[in-house]
């Protein structure tokens, strides 16, 4: 994998809702600690959250985490990949539908980066509560680049419909 000089500092998003959620996030965690030229500096706790999209589907746990990484934006989000294919993650077309483990790259250093497999921040990141609470946690002083302060975006997004488990909840 390309590797490059500096490191930097990238935040990733964790969701599953399928195959036992709370087992998949941890597990990722754990993978994400072992990727090549990165160091995992954060994890949030794991948050239950209603579904946004589809009512139809099962509730999803989420957690943020934070990489130090000398990885490219493109070679973090093929190792994110990688990870999600070893969990069983298959891409159903279903938009919007249930899946056994999502990884997002949320933020990659303070760049704002768009191409055809890639836009960070994470569009839509703004609106959602299973991801900006997760990271108060671990960095609520974050400057999000072209959306602003955490703080201001939480102002404006309730967290209704979202659960910190304690470390002990094993649902
Ligand atoms: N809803 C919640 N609560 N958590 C997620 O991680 C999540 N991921 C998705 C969609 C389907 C938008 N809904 C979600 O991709």
């Amino acid at each position: 994998m390309a590797a490059e000089s500096k490191p930097v500092l990238a935040w990733v998003g964790l969701g599953s809702n399928l195959e036992q959620p709370c087992e998949q996030v941890r597990g990722a965690l754990h993978e994400l600690a072992t990727l090549p030229d990165t160091r995992l500096t954060a994890a949030s706790s794991l948050y239950r959250s209603a579904p946004m999209g589809p009512q139809d589907q099962p509730t999803y746990i989420n957690a943020v985490a934070r990489l130090e990484t000398r990885l490219t934006a493109e070679a973090l989000l093929d190792a994110l990949q990688a990870i999600e294919a070893t969990h069983g993650r298959v891409r159903t077309g279903v938009h919007w539908g249930p899946r056994t483990l999502d990884l997002d790259i949320l933020l990659y250093g303070g760049e704002q980066l768009s191409s055809p497999r890639l836009t960070v921040p994470h569009p839509g990141m703004a609106e959602r509560s299973f991801v900006l609470y997760p990271l108060e946690e671990i960095d609520p002083d974050l400057d999000i680049p072209g959306l602003g302060l955490l703080r201001e975006l939480l102002a404006g997004c309730s967290p209704e419909g979202l659960e910190r488990l304690e470390e002990d909840d094993s649902k």
